[in-house]
């Protein structure tokens, strides 16, 4: 959005409202008092939210802030983030409560770690990773399946203090390779492959290719998953070699609270890949807290389940960090949701009676084109609290989830963050929040954000604009990996002394968070900034549409002009072919939010573009609605999907 363009033009009118159950608001972690406890003393109560955690060494200065915008938090303290998720379990005498249900995408193939398993073996492991040579400051790259040697090896280099960079299974040798040299990584830990669709799939060959042409490979750590026979190098060594004979026995010294716990790349949408900086006190206070607060986490009942990659922000805050620093009780998924049928998760959910489940809007999506008859052949009565994240969620999904899904009684929250905020930011309270479908609501307790306009006011209830961050918070990125002045002009420089996260959001009349996308994906429509979610949202509101994207492509008359592409529902039938029914969809969004929305061409395609944590590539389908050659599809979760769509779309080659 340019400067002298109007802010975000606020369509969308949604009036359902969920109250908290009753018995959920009695019992919960948190309740409204927590907003004004930490209105009136934020800091102090970062300190109380820190001392959910054992220190080996107490901070003398909560938050430093003097160099903005390099923050740090608990300055002097020190402590173990594997020892604060894992041994301190094990000394309060829950060594036997179970740390993980881990389920291997073949049926059957499952394993249960206990926190006192969880210690062994990654103390075994920080054990190998000594006698390879890495050391406390080190980076190590770690590229794997869903399986537990991943959790494992993070904790492992977490003990250590080595730095560990994550990169999702999947991404291409050069994408590996450009990640692994620009954190100058000693060690990359795979396997030789995991299970996708009901098949194997390889991940060795891909960091052979990286590690040959990385000019900072000295080791290769492979774990044996599916047995297929790999190539093996002189850098090479077994995971069932080394790991198994060392002893379980190791003593985790305490790491300041500012040391590197890891990088974790975002692609972005230009230039090279951005390596986020975490760091050790703050972070880990901030998954902590929120974790407990957001899922209202009850450690001795609740069974967890975060369907998110690993390799994915979303599985290091609330698969690993946040929930064994809590000492919950989770669920861990190798494979995809349809393998071997469309019912597992949900059969998942039966089996280990999930009574907290995390996932994305595009997942629920993706459920609801499949159809409500699926999950209702399930037990699933002991779900309680109900997550989603990754992007905005229609408010028809977030009905959906909460009545399919939820029994038509779980309270749906929203957490809007990003790998930048390190945790959640912007979210409902489970036991205090009337929820309004679509809407993130309100800042957490201790966080301070905001909309503002393009000269940093705030906006008026009713206004729209953009997303801010007015003060430092624990798990706040430090910086870009190598790149401090990247930091600064990216996250820093549009408004004065704000983070600024790159989002569009309103604010409606109560006060409460709608998110809109991303800026770059608003449309400017004859003078009318919309945003591409509202659009998507009214479409997907329309009983037979599943899915929608919606992007603006370049119109000589309104400037850019609404292009929509469409899903529809798996029970619509044959009836959602022709222009009846596009003229149908379009009339609905008139209707919905107004003329000016109307989408002025729709699309009825199989599948969306979306990256490996379920976002859709917009950028892609405008270069479909514009009549281009498609752009760079490499971070795609199916890079066949492209052709899916311009098959359909004779003209849009
Ligand atoms: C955690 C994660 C960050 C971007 C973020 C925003 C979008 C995430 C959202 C949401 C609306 C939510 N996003 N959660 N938008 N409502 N609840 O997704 O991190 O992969 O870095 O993506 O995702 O656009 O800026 P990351």
């Amino acid at each position: 959005m340019s400067q002298s363009q109007e802010t975000l033009s606020n369509l969308l009118q949604e009036t359902r409202r969920f109250d908290p159950p009753a018995e959920l608001a009695e019992a919960a972690n948190v309740k409204a008092d927590a907003y004004d406890e930490a209105a009136t003393d934020r800091l102090g109560f970062w300190e109380r939210q820190a001392d959910r955690l054992t220190w080996a060494k107490r901070w003398d200065t909560v938050l430093d802030w003097n160099n903005p915008p390099f923050a740090k938090w608990f300055v002097g303290g020190e402590l173990n983030v594997a020892y604060n998720c894992v041994d301190r379990h094990v000394e309060a005498g829950k060594g036997a409560k179970i740390a993980f249900h881990w389920e291997g995408e073949p049926e059957g193939d499952t394993r249960t770690l206990t926190y006192a398993d969880l210690q062994r073996e990654v103390n075994k492991a920080a054990n190998a990773l000594l006698e390879l040579g890495v050391q406390k400051g080190d980076r190590v790259a770690i590229y794997m399946p869903m399986i537990p040697e991943l959790p494992i090896s993070m904790l492992a280099c977490a003990r250590i203090g080595a730095t560990h960079s994550v990169v999702f299974g999947g991404f291409s040798a050069d994408a590996l390779k450009t990640r692994i040299e620009d954190a100058q990584a000693k060690l990359v830990i795979t396997a030789d492959g995991g299970y996708r669709r009901g098949k194997p799939s390889s991940l060795k060959p891909t960091v052979d290719e990286a590690a040959a042409a990385a000019d900072c490979v000295e080791h290769v750590l492979v774990v044996r998953r599916t047995g297929e026979e790999v190539a093996e190098h002189e850098r090479d060594v077994w995971w069932h070699d080394i790991v198994d004979r060392q002893t379980d026995q190791h003593t985790a010294e305490p790491h300041d609270a500012e040391h590197p716990l890891y990088i974790l790349y975002t692609s972005g949408t230009t230039g090279k890949p951005k390596g986020i900086l975490h760091t050790t006190g703050g972070y880990l206070t901030q998954v902590a807290y929120t974790h407990h607060a957001v899922f209202d986490l009850k450690p001795e009942t609740d069974v967890y389940w975060c369907s998110a990659d690993i390799g994915w922000v979303t599985g290091h805050s609330y698969i690993v960090y946040g929930p064994l620093a809590n000492g919950a009780t989770s669920v861990m998924y190798e494979g995809t949701p349809d393998t071997p049928h469309r019912g597992r998760w949900w059969e998942i959910i039966q089996k280990y009676k999930v009574s907290i489940f995390y996932t994305a809007p595009t997942a629920i999506r993706t459920f609801m084109k499949w159809g409500d008859d699926i999950p209702a052949q399930f037990d699933l009565s002991s779900l309680r609290v109900l997550g989603s994240v990754g992007e905005p969620i229609n408010p028809e999904a977030y009905v959906w989830y909460r009545e399919h899904i939820g029994a038509n009684k779980t309270p749906v929250v929203d957490t809007w963050w990003q790998t930048e905020t390190g945790a959640i930011m912007i979210s409902p309270l489970p036991g205090v929040t009337a929820g309004k479908p679509g809407a993130a609501m309100k800042p957490l307790p201790g966080i301070v954000a905001d909309v503002v306009d393009d000269q940093a006011q705030a906006v008026p209830n009713g206004g729209g604009g953009f997303l801010v961050v007015k003060e430092p918070w624990p798990s706040m990125l430090r910086t870009i990996w190598g790149d401090d002045e990247r930091y600064v002009k990216t996250y820093w420089s549009r408004f004065d002394g704000l983070y600024f996260a790159g989002d569009g959001a309103k604010k409606d009349e109560d006060g409460d968070l709608w998110l809109l996308g991303r800026v770059d994906d608003v449309m400017l429509v004859s003078g009318h900034n919309i945003s591409t979610t509202e659009v998507e949202s009214a479409l997907v509101s329309h009983p037979k549409v599943a899915e929608s994207a919606v992007v603006g492509a370049t119109d000589p008359v309104t400037g850019q002009a609404i292009v929509a592409f469409v899903i529809p529902r798996g029970s619509a039938g044959e009836e959602v072919e022709g222009e009846d029914f596009i003229k149908e969809l379009r009339d609905h969004v008139s209707k919905t939010l107004g003329p000016i929305a109307k989408p002025r061409q729709i699309m009825i395609v199989p599948e969306l573009p979306k990256t490996r944590s379920g976002k859709i590539m917009r950028r892609l389908l405008r270069d479909v609605a514009e009549n281009r050659s498609i752009g760079d599809v490499t971070t795609l979760a199916d890079s066949t999907v492209m052709d899916l769509i311009s098959e359909k779309l004779p003209s849009a080659k």
